[in-house]
Formats: structure tokens, C-alpha cells, sequence
């Protein structure tokens, strides 16, 4: 099993980003939906999510829980655990909740994960209001930045070239070890970005 999991506030295009590089693995890289199971980890909107994401033919698991990250975490674990007796997928994608520090999720991962071949983090940041969240929630934000693996600035459709660049400066301040895409997941995404989030099983 390779995990790729994404993190990122709530409403930063977490989901939206899911269902493209689901696509992408499913048609481009396995072509069988049973290689791929979507675990769905987010507050509030799961129901939501879940339909948009079955009416696709993906195959989604649902954790119920409150948002306490290390709950989450162990309800994780068993989830993973249990899939990979009875599917073994080769790939699963986790949206964690919007409030959650995905290093906490990697570290339970590594500790009690079974199976587990590689752990990828996609960084979701909300270009859109960046600004606003960093001054919100400034240590939750920075965490979710320095986690990520790869870093995808969401929402670029909706801000200006300046804004962009001073988000771009600020996020490589606080991870300048990521590879960072600039992205807007209402439009294609390139296959070239998925490519290099999947690369760990290659
Ligand atoms: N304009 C614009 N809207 C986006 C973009 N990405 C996501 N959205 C919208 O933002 C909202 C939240 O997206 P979602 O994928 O559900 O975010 P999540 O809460 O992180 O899973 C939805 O209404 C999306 O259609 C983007 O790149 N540009
Ligand atoms: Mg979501």
C-alpha cells in the first residue's frame, strides 16, 4: 500500500485536488478502481464529499469521528490495517480533516502501520485566503506547510500575480525542502504534478 495523504484547511480544495490525482492513478497509472480506495477523514462536509467522490466510481471509506488529530489517527490505523487484509490496495489516498496536523497522522502511521509501503504528504494551501488563515491560525498552517512532501498553492484563479508571489515566498520560508506547485484544481491539473506525488512507487 502507498498512502498519499493530504492535508490543508478546510475548503482549500482538498477534495477537488483528491478526485484529479484519483483519476490520474486510476486511468493512467492502474487502470483498476479496486488498486485505489479513498479514505475520507474531513468534518462536517464528509457527506458531501462521499457522494461527489462515489458518483465517480471511486471507492470511498468513511472514518466518523470527532477531530481530536490522535482519535483520528488510531481510527486510522485500524481502517488501514483492516484494508490491507481484505483489498490491499495499491494506492490510498487519506483527506484528513482541515485541522489536522498531518506529521501527528505520519508518525502513528509509522509506528503501528502495516504494510505500508511509502507515506507521501500533499500540503493544500488556499491561495485565496492564505492571508487571512495564516493570521487565524498561524501555528496550524505553518505545521500543515512544513509537512507536506509537495506543496500545491490551491485557488491560484483567484488571486493576483503579486499575492501569488508573496504566498509563494512566504510558504518556501517555511518549507523550502517541498516541491511546490502552483495550481487550480476547477482546471486541469497537469499529469506531470500527479506524476511527481506517485513517484515514491516507481
Ligand atoms: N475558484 C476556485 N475554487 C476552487 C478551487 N479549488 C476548489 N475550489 C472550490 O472550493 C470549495 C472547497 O473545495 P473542496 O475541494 O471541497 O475543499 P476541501 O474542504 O479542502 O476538501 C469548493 O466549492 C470548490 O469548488 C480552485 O482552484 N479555484
Ligand atoms: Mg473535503
Amino acid at each position: 500500500m502507498n498512502l498519499i495523504i493530504f492535508g490543508g484547511f478546510l475548503g482549500s480544495g482538498k477534495t477537488s485536488l483528491i478526485l484529479s490525482l484519483a483519476h490520474f492513478l486510476v486511468e493512467k497509472q492502474s487502470p483498476n478502481k479496486q488498486n485505489l480506495v479513498i479514505i475520507e477523514n474531513e468534518v462536517g462536509e464528509t457527506g458531501i464529499d462521499d457522494k461527489v467522490l462515489k458518483s465517480k466510481g471511486l471507492s470511498v471509506k468513511e472514518l466518523f469521528s470527532g477531530c481530536i488529530c490522535c482519535q483520528l489517527s488510531s481510527d486510522l490505523v485500524i481502517t488501514l490495517n483492516d484494508l490491507r487484509e481484505k483489498v490491499d490496495p495499491e494506492w490510498v489516498i487519506i483527506e484528513t480533516t482541515g485541522l489536522a496536523y498531518p506529521s501527528k497522522i505520519l508518525s502513528t502511521l509509522n509506528k503501528y502501520g502495516k504494510g505500508i509501503e511509502s507515506i507521501r504528504i500533499v500540503s493544500v494551501v488556499d491561495a485565496e485566503r492564505f492571508e487571512e488563515l495564516t493570521e487565524i491560525a498561524p501555528v496550524l498552517i505553518k505545521s500543515q506547510i512544513s509537512d507536506g512532501n509537495t506543496i500545491l498553492v490551491n485557488k491560484i484563479d483567484l488571486v493576483t500575480d503579486k499575492q501569488l508571489k508573496n504566498i509563494e515566498r512566504s510558504v518556501k520560508e517555511v518549507n523550502p525542502k517541498a516541491t511546490l506547485y502552483k495550481v487550480s484544481a476547477n482546471k486541469d491539473i497537469n499529469d506531470s504534478i500527479w506524476k511527481e506525488v506517485a513517484k515514491s512507487n516507481e
